[in-house]
């Protein structure tokens, strides 16, 4: 450690943010720990300020790292892993739960058709599914399988503007969170209505989930309840607490 590093992290003064921390850890995975040796991060703003940088940069890093024709890899559906674990920022028994027939899915910002979807209207569209890994940054990892529209197919089906640099989703749990427009469009984003062949179940997004094994799990909204595509950056509810915005996988 240079005497640069051991001055930032006597810098560190006040109460443990253990939950800010990981945040801020998770958005360190790229380039920023070398910076700070083994130090821990400080709640300094300079230094904050610094490793939002750093994140932002590392979010362009992995934009232009990104290939939109490499595929993540897919499982046979024996690897799926049973029972599926279940994730969100609250507990189980607070899964929203959605009326499906009343449920219409929201299409907004820089879309020529602003119709709202119903979800038969979404099961007529053509079906893909696929067997692949879901990856949460707090440290596991789970196989399944989602089934539904292939969302380049959905934004080209809205007249969506293509050129656009965002899609952004709201969730009926006030989750939020907003991808950049290649992931968007790589062939195995899907905007998912099954798991393991079954109508997706409460805890795992009903009705709507968008799947994109290109992307960390937080990175996947369930619950989603409304889509706009614009060129304003969206954020999303970790990702402005910390995470990093590309969030690659
Ligand atoms: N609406 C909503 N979507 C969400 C979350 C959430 O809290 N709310 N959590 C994210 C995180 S961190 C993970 S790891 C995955 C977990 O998905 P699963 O419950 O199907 O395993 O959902 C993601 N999408
Ligand atoms: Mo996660």
């Amino acid at each position: 450690m240079n005497d640069r590093q051991k001055r930032m992290c006597e810098m560190e003064m006040g109460p443990e943010q253990p939950d800010r921390r990981r945040f801020l850890r998770g958005s360190l995975a790229l380039g920023a720990l070398p910076l700070l040796g083994g130090c821990s991060v400080s709640d300094e703003p300079i230094v904050e300020k610094a490793l939002l940088q750093v994140s932002r940069f590392n979010d362009r890093v992995q934009a232009w790292l990104f290939d939109p024709e490499q595929l993540a890899p897919t499982y046979p559906e024996s690897m799926i892993t049973r029972p599926f674990p279940f994730n969100a920022y609250y507990s189980l028994d607070k899964v929203p739960q959605i009326d499906g027939e009343r449920f219409r899915l929201q299409v907004g910002g820089r879309v020529a058709d602003q119709r709202p979807w119903s979800l038969a209207e979404l099961r007529t569209l053509p079906q893909a599914d696929q067997v692949t890994r879901l990856i949460c940054v707090e440290g596991w990892s789970a196989i399944g399988k989602w089934g539904g529209v292939r969302f380049s197919d959905f934004l080209e089906r809205i007249g969506a503007d293509l050129e656009a640099q965002y899609v952004g989703f709201r969730c009926a749990d006030g989750y939020y969170t907003s991808i950049d427009m290649p992931t968007a469009l790589h062939p195995q984003t899907l905007l998912t209505l099954t798991f393991d062949g079954q109508v997706l179940p409460a805890r795992y997004g009903f009705p709507l989930k968008l799947r994109m094994p290109t992307k960390l799990g937080y990175k996947n909204p369930k619950h989603v309840e409304a889509l706009f595509v614009t060129n304003r950056y969206p954020g999303g509810y970790w990702e402005d607490r910390g995470y990093n915005w590309f969030g690659g996988s």
